[in-house]
């Protein structure tokens, strides 16, 4: 592969920063307002959601990492090792999505439900010395205690019990995370409770639910620290019927108690996108918090490419003033690609999806909606797509130190010859 040099990277940006002058775009400022953009990077992709309480635990839950490529992270230290890697190929400086099955306890069983902010000290030193900021979710899958398929919205009280203790000690981890890192965590809940198959009563789990998270979200904690996120789902597998954390019930249950709405694009119908959510939702909600991911026929998870819907979320978000509202957390895993990559590719296209928002027109673009000139519109919309914009994507990633168009795959290509490939 031949890739280009500084000054042929510099030359291109000149000549991109000109192009987007005579529209009125500031490219410079769009970099600035980009590199201040942390994403929350998920450190299930690495594992295949596995984490580290015991070796070859079945993922449940009605989520699945299907795919078998090699070098999956068998402990904290190759996980922690590989994220670094991962960090090292993104421009900007990002935040780390954590699960609690992730904890380290060295070597004693922890239940979930006893899990402290000591069992993260690893976690939390690592992120400090490498200024990620860390989000935070109870793992409320993958648990004899889930099997039945339900948690929080239980019909047996010891189980819903069991999961109120262990989200409300999640909680208290995030605040340490919050606390220790300067800058708040946000907790986010998502639980599998479903049926397979059609139930009779839709409304007695949901009262279970709305019941449990009030004990769950009692205690007060400072927002400086701990941010509270609910998330809903349409379907999982194995609970294709009925979901009592839909999204007409988190969206009330957020709405009444001014907590974080969690958007996953992968949990919607098909041809329902997130994007139009948001300027919707933040009219109720302080802020949300996003799962970018992408849907495809039964999976909710894979990985993100550059595609419309990805670059709607951008704009909504760019084009609503919503920067500083709205969370963005990447949420997919695919094992059967190199997961690194998986990583750095998903996160370097929600990036630029940003950037491509970040340097719309959108003053003259609203202008001449608000005209009534709905010609202009879709003409100028539809001839910003092929402007230069990857000249200032590649003098964005030479500026932050990171490698440029596809040559961070050599990189990822030397990590899987010298470390992944030695993982059984
Ligand atoms: C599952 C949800 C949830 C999980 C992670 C592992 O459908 O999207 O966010 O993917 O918690
Ligand atoms: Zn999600």
């Amino acid at each position: 592969m031949n890739y280009p040099n500084d000054a042929q990277i510099q030359a291109a940006y000149r000549m991109a920063q000109e192009r987007y002058a005579l529209l009125g775009v500031d490219t410079d400022q769009a970099l600035a307002t980009l590199s201040n953009v942390a994403l929350s990077l998920h450190c299930w992709q690495g594992d295949d959601v596995g984490g580290f309480e015991s070796a070859g635990g079945e993922l449940t839950g009605g989520i699945a990492a299907t795919g078998n490529y090699l070098g999956k992270a068998r402990t904290p230290a190759e996980l922690r090792r590989d994220l670094d890697k991962t960090y090292s190929l993104i421009p900007g400086q990002h935040r780390l999505n954590l699960h609690a099955m992730y904890a380290e306890s060295g070597g004693r069983k922890v239940d979930r439900n006893e899990l402290r902010p000591e069992h993260f000290t690893a976690w939390a030193d690592w992120a400090k010395t490498n200024n990620h900021g860390v989000d935070f979710n109870p793992t409320c899958f993958s648990h004899p205690k889930s099997a039945s398929g339900f948690t929080l919205a239980s019909y047996d009280a010891g189980t819903r019990n069991f999961w109120i203790e262990h989200c409300i000690a999640s909680r208290k981890i995030g605040e340490f995370f919050g606390r220790q890192l300067g800058t708040p965590c946000i907790t986010n809940i998502w639980i599998p409770d479903g049926f397979k198959d059609t139930p009779v009563d839709r409304r007695r789990p949901r009262e279970l639910l709305k019941d449990s998270l009030d004990k769950v979200l009692a205690e007060k904690i400072d927002p400086r620290h701990n941010l509270d996120a609910i998330e809903g789902k349409l379907f999982g597998l194995g609970a294709e019927s009925y979901t009592v954390g839909s999204h007409e019930f988190y969206l009330g249950y957020a709405v009444a108690h001014q907590v974080l709405l969690t958007l996953d694009a992968g949990h919607f119908h098909p041809t329902e996108t997130i994007a139009d959510k948001i300027s919707a939702v933040l009219l109720y909600l302080p802020e949300i918090l996003l799962h970018v991911s992408r849907g495809v026929r039964w999976d909710s998870d894979h990985v993100v490419i550059l595609n419309d819907d990805l670059q709607a979320i951008a704009q909504e978000i760019v084009r609503g003033g919503f920067l500083q509202r709205v969370h963005i957390g990447l949420d997919y895993f695919d094992a059967s690609i190199n997961r690194i990559a998986a990583w750095v590719i998903g996160a370097r296209n929600t990036q630029r999806a940003l950037l491509l928002a970040l340097v719309e027109p959108i003053e003259q673009l609203k202008q001449v909606e608000q005209a009534g000139d709905y010609t202009q519109r879709l003409a100028l919309s539809e001839e910003i797509k092929s402007l230069p914009f990857g000249a200032v994507w590649d003098y964005y990633c030479l500026n932050q130190g990171v490698p440029v168009g596809l040559s961070f795959m050599d990189t990822i290509r030397d990590y899987e010859k010298q470390e992944l490939s030695r993982r059984g």
